[in-house]
């Protein structure tokens, strides 16, 4: 370890949909956590790695901060307080506009007082008037006390170095815990079941994309190095099954198109994808299923 080797543990946590998926990415310039338009998109914690010199920064993006409603949701909750406790710092993640939230402020009360926390106002390309950042940075400045406020934009990048600067402040003196080019120690298979299950969740609606999860059955690499993975999608119900396999199977094969281009790109190669659908019932409410899906 060199004199000068540093190491910061953030963790990302906000109420969901404000984009600390995006912001991961954003962070670390490759996309290796999903991101949609939907609530909940992100179901467990996410590690994201990025090596800037002799700092290394480690960030854990986290599902959104809301009400358990299921034992699934209830281990998501979970995992952001966890995520809470063995940092170097914590990023709020809130949007540009509006009044602080019930989630937002449940968060805030769980705020470790000894712990810097750095307001992230993201999805500034959205304000047409930069003025009313003035106005939101004084709400959020009278709720903590917060180390910094950084307004920015994961969708365009505007703000991100100014984020890495003020993080860079709470950076100890370690070991790099992870290899210099590591990005994530999510294993392929996991980012290639969320890959087919960010397609579930920006084609289907109402409460069906919530109750989808995706298992990979199997991945192998053909001597020719093209890769078959075969998937198993569950759900909760045989009528979301019907939607999900759409007229003459249409909406499942589009889904899985999207899915095998994204895959393809990810792993650099072609990718022959296979997918099951399966009901089991109620399953987010089952915890052995839970468990054997990696989501506790
Ligand atoms: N315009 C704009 N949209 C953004 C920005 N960041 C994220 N989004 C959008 O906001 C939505 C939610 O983004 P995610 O990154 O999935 O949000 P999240 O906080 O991880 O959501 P959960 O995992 O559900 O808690 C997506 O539609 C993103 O494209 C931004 O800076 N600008
Ligand atoms: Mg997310």
């Amino acid at each position: 370890m060199s004199d000068e080797s540093r190491s910061a543990f953030i963790t990302i946590v906000g109420k969901a949909n404000v984009g600390k998926s995006s912001l991961l990415n954003r962070l670390i310039g490759e996309k290796i956590a999903i991101v949609t338009d939907k609530p909940q998109t992100t179901r467990t914690r996410i590690t994201g790695v990025l090596t800037k010199g002799e700092t290394q920064y480690v960030f854990l993006d986290t599902p959104g901060w809301h009400r358990s409603r299921n034992r699934l949701s209830e281990h998501m909750v979970q995992s952001v307080q966890e995520s809470m406790a063995d940092v170097d710092a914590i990023v709020m993640v809130v949007e540009p506009f509006g009044a602080i939230k019930a989630a937002e402020q449940e968060l805030i009360d769980r705020f470790d007082r000894s712990l810097p926390v750095v307001l992230a106002i993201n999805k500034i390309d959205l304000l047409r008037d930069r003025s009313a950042l003035l106005e939101q940075i004084a709400q959020y400045d009278r709720a903590y006390p917060f180390a910094a406020v950084v307004p920015l934009s994961a969708e365009t990048g505007e703000g991100v170095d100014t984020l890495l600067g003020e993080l860079a402040a709470f950076a100890k003196k370690s070991v790099h815990f992870f290899a210099d080019d590591t990005l994530t120690d999510q294993p392929e298979r996991v980012i290639i079941a969320e890959i087919l299950r960010e397609k579930l969740l920006l084609t289907l609606r109402d409460e069906v994309p919530h109750g989808v999860a995706v298992a990979v059955e199997q991945m192998k690499e053909r001597e020719d190095g093209l890769v078959t993975v075969h998937t198993v999608i569950y759900c909760e119900k045989k009528s979301h099954k019907g939607m999900i396999i759409g007229k003459g199977g249409k909406t499942l094969k589009e889904m899985a198109t999207a899915a095998r281009t994204d895959m393809e790109h990810f792993l650099g190669c072609r990718v022959h994808l296979e997918c099951w659908v399966k009901v089991k019932e109620d399953w987010r409410n089952r915890e052995g299923i839970i468990r054997s899906l990696g989501l506790s």
